[in-house]
């Protein structure tokens, strides 16, 4: 079979920690496309170009795939009979698949009430043991924190230093792309792993001398669950985003110092920007992300209406390029679609009453 996408621990061997011993558990995940947003790019000025990371499509629909086929893979290497996530719901949509893959039993833990539906069905089909607790995901990762340690069962959240270095080959995949970094990349803070793996890649890259320079790193987080702008705790965090609904993230150290290494920011958007950003990329731009995903979006929109790009102007480079990952596809919360956005007329089926309806 001829195909030169292997899976990104096999296209990115070289930088894993990985050896011709590890069973390699992979869906193909990663090399997902790199797609130019010129109606973004306009908004944002003259000689902006944004791009967008389009981690949808993975084979679960996440990023989360590039982690998991790291921690899958380590945890079969290990020996490992089960393994266990608290979940905002992609991460145990995409350990639910890759467990089943590898024969690995899978159990996740998740806020009762508070995942998208296409989430859940996923855990649930792909035959993951899912507990549901009177709690927020906080409360979960708790949980499974100490379950991991008191029964020895692998943990495949983020605080799984191998799910970091799956998920940096994002970075790795833009600037084979690119043919160079971003000057900013931006992407939604949640548990703060993804920007913590991303600014681990650009740094490799640059020590590989593979590229010369290094982005700014820009996080956003959900307006109601911003405990990094904040600088402590959410206790009861809330947002439509509900991926992004975390009080206390497990790598917070991490993401400030990708922040302040690269001279980035992590600041916070509202729900109501994340829905407009989350419908100008489905309206304009054909592509369709989920809510937590269109904070980037909706930061990047936010710093080009404060004239963020047009005071930043790179001398050296004829133009300022943008990332911004979109951590999710947009079929993982069909409710949110459906809560926000007019429903279809329903008309007698009549030529007429289609063309009047449709107003052709
Ligand atoms: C679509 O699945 O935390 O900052 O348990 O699903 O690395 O946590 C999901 C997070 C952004 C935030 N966008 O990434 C989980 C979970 C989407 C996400 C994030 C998540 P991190």
């Amino acid at each position: 079979m001829e195909n030169n996408h292997r899976g990104i621990i096999l296209n990115y061997k070289k930088y894993l920690p990985v050896s011709d011993k590890t069973p390699i558990v992979t869906l193909r995940e990663g090399n997902t496309p790199l797609i130019s947003a010129p109606v973004l790019s306009a908004f944002c000025g003259k000689n902006v170009k944004v791009y967008l990371k389009y981690e949808g499509l993975n084979p679960t629909g996440s990023f989360k795939d590039r982690g998991m086929t790291m921690a899958i893979s380590k945890a079969k290497e290990e020996g490992a009979g089960a393994v266990i996530c608290a979940s905002t719901g992609n991460t145990s949509a995409s350990a639910a698949a890759y467990s089943a893959r590898a024969g690995i039993k899978c159990i996740v833990v998740i806020p009762q009430g508070a995942i998208a539906l296409g989430k859940l069905a996923q855990a649930m089909i792909h035959g993951a043991k899912v507990v549901a607790v009177q709690g927020n995901f906080d409360d979960a990762l708790r949980i499974v924190c100490e379950l991991s340690e008191k029964y020895k069962i692998c943990l495949v959240n983020s605080i799984n230093p191998y799910r970091i270095e799956g998920q940096k080959t994002a970075a790795f995949e833009i600037c084979d792309d690119l043919g160079a970094p971003p000057h900013y990349h931006i992407l939604p803070v949640g548990n703060a792993g993804n920007i913590t793996a991303y600014w681990k890649g650009y740094k490799e890259y640059y020590a590989h001398g593979k590229t010369a320079y290094l982005p700014h790193m820009f996080g956003f987080q959900a307006k109601g669950s911003c405990p990094i702008v904040k600088g402590k705790p959410v206790k009861n965090p809330h947002t439509i985003a509900t991926a992004i609904k975390i009080g206390n993230p497990a790598s917070w150290q991490k993401a400030v110092e990708a922040r302040d290494e690269s001279g980035g920011i992590i600041s916070a958007v509202s729900d109501s920007e994340i829905l407009a950003a989350y419908k100008v990329l489905a309206a304009r731009e054909g592509v369709f992300a989920e809510p937590a995903s269109a904070a980037s979006v909706a930061g990047l929109l936010k710093l080009a209406k404060e004239g963020f790009f047009k005071t930043h102007k790179t001398k050296e480079m004829k133009e300022t390029v943008v990332v911004c990952t979109l951590t999710g596809h947009g079929l993982k919360d069909p409710e949110i679609v459906i809560k926000n956005i007019k429903y279809p007329p329903i008309v007698p089926a009549k030529i007429e009453a289609v063309m009047k309806a449709a107003r052709m």
